[in-house]
């Protein structure tokens, strides 16, 4: 399936891979470049370092297409920014901020560059500036959302902006592909389901969690604060929730979620950790290679729009 995003970024089928933190490291990232999407390392809020070492990584795996994904309120987001030109990155997405600062310098570095948005305005913006593309993330999605769904969003995207669409939030099978693509998008973004796929380093009770998960088992935690995050609904969330009601000020809230993606991540601690994973994963049933998730949904997706 040939658009301007597969053009754009040399790759087979427009499916690229969410950029998570603590979950996207260079395994992920390498299988679906492997597969023929687009993989990309989640610099989360992880040290610039630690994301120099994760893109050689990948690149002893695969030759193929890969991207880093730089989370703006990361506090070392200026050397990262600089690490990606350094190790020849050839795509950046962005997430949670505005990343006009460093548009010319990846610009010059022939680099292209795919803002995460959430509104029509930052789009525009993020085109104004030179982006190549931008992901338009509905709040369906895992992690920081935005305040409009997939649907309302990318389509008022589309007709916005000149440059390619790329959908996300709540896709995760070849009809969120399809869909997708009648709304006018050229590529999806998924998240969710790479989470479970069997290269994701996510620990195993992680995974059964968003596997066991039905429609409404997520909850967003932070709309007060201004920092609204997506989770699978448990002990922390419902904590969350009981003191961000009481009126609990940021410093409280915060103690409860610092840390606690690793927590569940790595240490598959699904009581007090935190689950990133959107509305979708009520559609995910089992653990497959991403190899296998790209195939499936690329097949479901042509049936459909034949
Ligand atoms: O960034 C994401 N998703 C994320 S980032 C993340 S790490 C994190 N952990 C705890 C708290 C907060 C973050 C987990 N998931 N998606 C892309 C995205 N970007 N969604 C919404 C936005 C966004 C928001 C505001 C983009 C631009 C923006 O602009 C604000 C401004 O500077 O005007």
């Amino acid at each position: 399936m040939n658009t301007r995003v597969t053009q754009l970024l040399g790759i087979e089928y427009p499916i690229i891979q969410g950029g998570m933190a603590w979950v996207a490291d260079y395994h992920l990232a390498a299988a679906v470049s492997e597969a023929g999407g687009l993989g990309i390392i989640g610099a989360g809020g992880a040290p610039a370092e630690f994301v120099r070492e994760q893109i050689k990584k990948a690149k002893e795996i695969t030759d193929k297409p890969l991207g880093v994904n730089i989370m703006l309120m990361n506090p070392e987001a200026d050397q990262i920014a600089q690490v990606v030109v350094e190790e020849g990155v050839k795509v950046v997405t962005t997430g949670a901020g505005n990343p006009g600062k460093y548009m010319t310098m990846w610009k010059e570095a022939g680099i292209k560059v795919i803002p995460v948005i959430a509104s029509v305005g930052m789009a525009k913006l993020m085109e104004r500036g030179g982006a190549d593309a931008v992901v338009a993330e509905g709040m369906e999605s895992g992690g920081h959302i935005g305040s409009t769904t997939t649907m309302a969003l990318v389509p008022q995207v589309v007709d916005a902006v000149s440059i390619p669409v790329i959908a996300a939030g709540g896709i995760a099978d070849g009809r969120g592909f399809a869909a997708s693509m009648m709304l006018g998008a050229e590529a999806v973004q998924i998240g969710t389901r790479f989470v479970v796929a069997e290269e994701s380093i996510v620990h195993e009770n992680y995974k059964q969690q968003v596997i066991k998960a039905k429609d409404i088992d997520s909850a967003v935690t932070g709309m007060s604060t201004g920092h609204p995050v997506r989770g699978i609904r448990n002990k922390m969330t419902k904590e969350y929730l009981r003191l961000e009601k009481e009126g609990a000020d940021f410093m409280e809230l915060e103690k409860l979620t610092l840390g606690a993606l690793k927590k569940a991540v790595v240490d598959g601690d699904v009581v007090n950790g935190t689950m990133m994973a959107g509305q979708i994963a009520g559609l995910i049933k089992k653990e497959q290679s991403c190899k296998e998730i790209i195939t499936e949904i690329m097949d479901q997706a042509k049936a459909l729009l034949k």
